[in-house]
């Protein structure tokens, strides 16, 4: 590899910036795209609520040379040679997760959030047995006991939803607990704005002998920085992934808190090795070193009081949304919302999410249709759609930019036209409109933790 870098650059500055260089060569046509999608980002309003903008160093981390190492097994105790730094990594990682949440445990090798609840699924479910999750439909994850993902199809799931005000029905939980006995009691949700009461989860989980997972995807980066209430010593098992909310790489995590000594389903182990042994060997081989190498970084962020800030901006911002849209006369689901996410009904403005999410992304506005509570819609095309404040709090926007946002949002919607439930015609004039405004937008309020895209 030609070295093309100046020579007081660091081993690792030099490292990067050939390897740039080597893939701009060696694959002009990959290397186009990535650069599209740098400059897509860049230029759009972000708001898909599950997602964020990784920090710079969390995502470079992913790239380096740990990814060359395989590594089975756990720090100190491998099944291959040539780990001493490996371990260090792994060891940082799962220090800095404790620290952050709180916990006595983590587990730092799970890939995703979706194979951690699996993890906890199999770790105290036999296929068959019950679990008790959130419906998808009333905000609940896939992987909660859905009927299209394996939670749904290897145990039996019985699923609770929301009251007549749209929060939690923590009374029919309760009901459905006593009723059906579920060894695992599922808390945690992927479109609803308002605070969990993992107290009340757990004196249910308590009172029908089920172990207790909390999924805080979503709102992890809210927990961590003190913004939302911890489930940590709650729940037997929180899960999370790295990349919402926590500006991270891409992974999973499983962690524990008071209860990691524990003795665990099997009546043998305590939880924290039942955790350990489900992720390696039972579901994975050898982890993805630069990933852990990732959310070791991630975690120094999450642990940094600019952070903090990043995530009181997040409420502060989802408010103004809420407020804002609700201003402009549209119905706000959960009367508006206690963390990141904001859902809004577009159908009582007579026009379909999936219409709603095509329009605003012809415009630069980037969100998701959304199911609303008691939808008639199918998921393909449903009454809402669900916006997050996790981009554009790193874009340090102000509650009156949240304004601004709504104007342009309401300007399109009103001017789309709905043919079908899946086909629009957006006014010409109004998209131009929109595009300049977004296009104002984010170069007023650019991503600040990335360098500005040049020509
Ligand atoms: N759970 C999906 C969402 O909330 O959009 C993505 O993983």
């Amino acid at each position: 590899m030609t070295d093309t870098t100046t020579s007081t650059q660091t081993n690792l500055g030099r490292f990067v910036e050939a390897a740039v260089e080597r893939l701009r060569e060696q694959d002009p046509e990959l290397y186009g795209i990535l650069d599209a999608e740098y400059r897509r980002q860049a230029g759009v309003l972000s708001m898909v609520a599950s997602s964020s903008v990784a920090d710079p160093s969390a995502l470079i981390c992913e790239a380096m040379t740990p990814m060359n190492v395989t590594a089975e097994g756990y720090p100190g105790r491998r099944f291959h040679a040539g780990c001493r730094y490996i371990d260090e990594i792994e060891q940082l990682a799962i220090d800095r997760v404790c620290k952050v949440f709180g916990a006595r445990y983590a587990n730092v090798q799970v890939m995703t959030a979706t194979s951690a609840n699996e993890v906890v699924m199999f770790s105290c479910l036999k296929a068959g047995e019950t679990l008790l999750g959130m419906q998808l439909d009333s905000g609940g994850h896939l992987t909660h006991g859905s009927p299209a993902s394996i939670s749904g199809q290897v145990f039996n799931a019985v699923g609770y939803g929301l009251d007549g005000s749209e929060r939690i029905d923590y009374d029919k939980v309760q009901e459905l607990a006593r009723q059906h006995r579920p060894k695992l009691l599922i808390c945690g949700t992927t479109a609803y704005a308002r605070e969990i009461d993992w107290s009340r989860f757990r004196a249910i989980a308590d009172e029908v002998g089920a172990w207790m997972l909390a999924d805080i995807t979503h709102i992890a980066g809210l927990v961590a920085a003190g913004v939302h209430s911890s489930p940590i010593d709650h729940a037997h098992f929180t899960t999370t992934c790295t990349h919402k909310q926590l500006y991270g790489g891409r992974g999973g995590l499983v962690m524990i808190g008071k209860d990691a000594d524990m003795i665990g389903p099997d009546g043998k182990r305590t939880l924290a090795q039942t955790i350990d042994k489900m992720v390696f060997p039972f579901f994975q081989g050898a982890p993805n070193q630069s990933s852990i190498a990732a959310k070791a970084r991630g975690m120094g962020f999450v642990g940094s009081p600019q952070f903090k800030a990043v995530a009181q901006r997040v409420v502060k911002l989802s408010s103004a949304l809420a407020e804002a849209f609700k201003a402009k006369g549209y119905r706000v689901v959960f009367g508006g919302t206690d963390n990141h996410i904001v859902v809004v009904d577009v159908a009582q403005k007579g026009i379909t999410g999936v219409n709603a999410e095509k329009a605003l992304e012809d415009c630069g506005i980037v969100v998701n249709k959304n199911r609303i509570p008691f939808d008639t819609r199918p998921p393909t095309v449903t009454s809402g759609i669900r916006l997050g404040t996790n981009g554009l709090a790193i874009r340090e926007m102000e509650p009156e930019d949240m304004v601004e946002c709504v104007d342009v949002i309401h300007d399109i919607l009103t001017h789309t036209r709905q043919d079908s439930d899946k086909t629009y015609t957006i006014e010409p004039d109004t998209k131009a409109a929109a595009l300049a405004a977004v296009a104002a937008l984010c170069t007023r309020r650019p991503i600040t933790t990335y360098p500005p895209v040049r020509d």
